[in-house]
């Protein structure tokens, strides 16, 4: 099986090659803490602090920032990085000249750290718009997903798998703990054109928009031809489990506006543009509920917005249901 360095030298520059490299030393040492749950120092719980959007920071959170940070300023090809930890994109001093900048979540579906659920790292890269040799600017972070140069996330969970693409279609790598290594274990993945499953949190039934309630409703009482359910839900509560499922096997992801998320709940710049990148390499697609998701040009940070994304022939249900 092909070793994700193996992989990169023949599918990208250097510079992303390093990028990449950067994460996944640093996902060797998030998913060892991540693994330890409670055993190794006190880094679960609270840690009773907010972060730039007001979400309660845990402590994994907060570490695995610092750990995924270090590693991106050292390897010396990333100018700055935008992180949901931190309230401002940050230019890392002494890398003006590098041509990349990364968007990051460096732990998402924290909450459920405590309680063992899968978690993930979400990342964008982008090539930087700021003139080199300068710091980085906002400009260079509010770019449209459709300009991200490569993307992934790392999901933490039964094993730990690194999901990529830089352009060349997603690509899985399954770590091998004891080597501190990733090897390749599928390769141009597509999503099944259709699918079974619908993740959404029904809670929110009464505030989803007509449209989408109808497709929900569709979902529910769908039958095939033996009397048997067309459909069935799973929601795990975990942006990047529910995603990565759904890439394997086939289905639709949505988090859509409703009351208490009237913009939604997801992050365009580092949750909802890189996944969107993901799931149109693998052959779906990902809208706000109207436009498509890289087609987006995003004006804050920290914006938010609704996100349905997976299988072609689903998406095209629920966008016309
Ligand atoms: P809710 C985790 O907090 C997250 O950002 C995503 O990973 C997940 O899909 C979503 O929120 C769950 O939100 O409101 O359904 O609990």
């Amino acid at each position: 099986m092909t070793e994700l360095n193996e992989f990169l030298a023949s599918e990208t520059n250097p510079q992303i090659a390093k990028i990449f490299s950067a994460i996944e030393k640093a996902s060797f040492i998030v998913s060892k803490e991540v693994g330890y749950q409670g055993l190794g120092d006190d880094i679960l719980g609270a840690k009773g602090s907010e972060n730039s959007t007001g979400d309660q920071q845990q402590k994994l959170d907060v570490y695995a920032d610092g750990v995924l940070e270090r590693a991106l300023r050292n390897s010396g090809v990333v100018a700055g990085w935008a992180s949901e930890e931190s309230d401002h994109f940050v230019s890392f001093e002494g890398n003006e000249d590098a041509a990349y900048v990364v968007v990051i979540d460096p732990l998402d579906g924290s909450s459920n750290i405590d309680v063992n659920v899968s978690i993930g790292t979400i990342f964008g890269i982008y090539e930087r718009v700021s003139s080199r040799r300068e710091k980085v600017m906002a400009q260079d972070f509010l770019q449209p997903g459709r300009r991200q140069v490569a993307a992934g996330y790392v999901l933490y969970s039964v094993s730990t798998q690194l999901v990529l693409s830089t352009g060349h279609g997603v690509h899985v790598f399954t770590l091998e703990p004891w080597k501190r290594s990733y090897h390749r274990i599928l390769d141009h993945v597509k999503t099944p054109a259709d699918g079974k499953v619908y993740s959404i949190n029904e809670v929110n039934f009464d505030d989803f928009n007509p449209r989408l309630q109808r497709f929900v409703q569709y979902c529910r009482d769908k039958k095939n031809e033996n009397g048997k359910r067309r459909y069935t839900g799973r929601y795990i509560g975990s942006l990047v489990a529910d995603f990565h499922r759904n890439l394997l096997k086939g289905g639709v992801y949505v988090y859509p506006s409703t009351g208490e998320a009237p913009s939604g709940k997801l992050r365009l710049v580092y949750e909802c543009n890189p996944m969107a990148y993901l799931i149109e390499q693998a052959g779906g697609y990902a809208t706000d509920g109207e436009k498509n998701i890289l087609d987006l040009q995003p004006t804050e940070l920290h914006q938010k917005s609704p996100l349905y994304l997976g299988s072609k022939v689903m998406m095209d249900e629920v966008m016309k249901a």
